[in-house]
């Protein structure tokens, strides 16, 4: 990850060190945050995340040679990709978000020519900020600009979504492309994961500020708990539809619905449903409160949130557990604090009063170091928009 900011103009310059000659297009594809909304996009639930001023950068070419070059800048490390061999690899693992991603433009009916191309940015790497997503929307972008391939923001959202499910391995829902695609500057985005339709809010937080703090640990188990979450819900849709034929996915159902039928479900299915089912109607009702301007009543619902993927969802961990907490203690400045993301490490995000975030932060770095070792990282974040063309 690169600190200084003229990361841009380094990324070009490998790119003309490297190949020869300076890129014909420059894109940006940013990470995310999500508000409030965690594991109810693969539910057909709601969702709300926004784009943030952390993001990477890719300097393309088209290539005279047979296969795609890439060059990862932040590990110095190149590979090479053939659009005729596509297949998931173990070896460099990182390559498969490109070949995901070339391979569903290929299933859609595009011939994608092969490319030089630099990469690199600043989002932290297992922080929960979507770099994955990130990569496969902005390879997806820059591509289909490069070569002028006719396709629609939501075709490159779920070409993104296919590679990370069959190419990495992750069965995620579609909330982190959307994030990186659709984003715009100072909006969070209401999205209604089952008809695709989303609302921009415009984010207004006065005199407070988002403020992530990274636990800096990734636990292992992360993307095989992820993937065994999804098989859960799915089970626990398979025995409540039998009281309503009619229904798909845990979004079909209220937390009442769920309560009266937990006989029926395995005691930790009843409660992975108990926790999407509450987060759905949590997530609608806390873009109410941020319509109204109600920060404080947002913040609760973030913290009902933590609580939830902690005992119901099993997802946190003791970092994450331990910063909710602590942000708890300080219920007039920090208006609310949870795990973000998938979970098993990664970042909180908290709604911190800019007049105490200073405080807030040496606070716990000092009492996060002194419990675990090791420091945490903190982000400010600003919201900015989606992937787009740099030049
Ligand atoms: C990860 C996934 F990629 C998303 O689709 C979403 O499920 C999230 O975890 C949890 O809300 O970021």
């Amino acid at each position: 990850m690169f600190e200084e900011l003229d990361y841009k103009a380094l990324i070009s310059r490998t790119f003309t060190e490297l190949y020869g000659s300076s890129p014909a297009i420059l894109v940006r594809a940013p990470g995310r945050i999500n508000l409030i909304g965690e594991h109810t996009d693969y539910n057909n639930g709601f969702v709300f995340p926004a784009a943030i001023n952390r993001e990477i950068i890719f300097a393309m070419s088209p290539s005279t040679r047979p296969e795609t070059s890439l060059f990862a800048l932040n590990i110095n490390k190149g590979a090479l990709v053939n659009h005729k061999k596509l297949v998931p690899k173990s070896n460099p693992a990182w390559t498969n978000f490109f070949s995901g991603v070339v391979a569903g433009l290929q299933q859609r009916g595009f011939d994608v020519p092969a490319v030089n191309c630099v990469f690199g940015g600043d989002i932290p790497n297992g922080a929960g900020l979507s770099s994955s997503a990130a990569l496969e929307v902005g390879f997806g972008t820059a591509l289909t600009q490069l070569f002028g391939l006719s396709v629609e923001p939501w075709d490159i959202i779920q070409i993104a979504q296919k590679a990370e499910h069959e190419y990495v391995g992750v069965k995620c829902g579609i909330m982190d492309m959307f994030a990186s695609k659709m984003g715009k500057k100072d909006h969070a985005m209401l999205l209604d994961c089952r008809d695709l339709t989303f609302d921009y809010y415009p984010l207004q937080l006065e005199d407070h500020s988002l403020l992530l703090i990274d636990t800096r640990v990734k636990h292992s188990l992360a993307s095989s708990e992820y993937n065994t979450r999804r098989l859960e819900c799915e089970l626990g849709v398979t025995v409540l539809k039998k009281h309503k034929p009619e229904a798909n996915s845990l979004r079909d159902f209220n937390s009442f619905e769920v309560e009266e039928l937990a006989d029926e479900l395995p005691e930790n299915v009843f409660r992975r449903c108990r926790f999407v089912t509450g987060e759905i109607q949590r997530t609608q009702a806390a873009a109410l409160d941020l319509k109204k301007g109600d920060l404080r009543a947002f913040g609760k619902k973030m913290n009902d949130t933590h609580r939830g993927l902690s005992s119901d969802y099993e997802v946190s961990c003791r970092e994450l557990d331990f910063l909710a907490a602590e942000a708890g203690r300080f219920p007039e400045e920090i208006l609310g604090a949870r795990m973000m993301g998938g979970g098993f490490g990664g970042c909180t995000i908290n709604i911190v009063k800019k007049e105490f975030e200073e405080e807030f932060k040496r606070h716990i770095d000092l009492s996060f170091t002194k419990q675990f070792h090791t420091a945490p990282s903190f982000y400010d974040i600003s919201i900015q928009g989606g992937a787009s063309v740099i030049s």
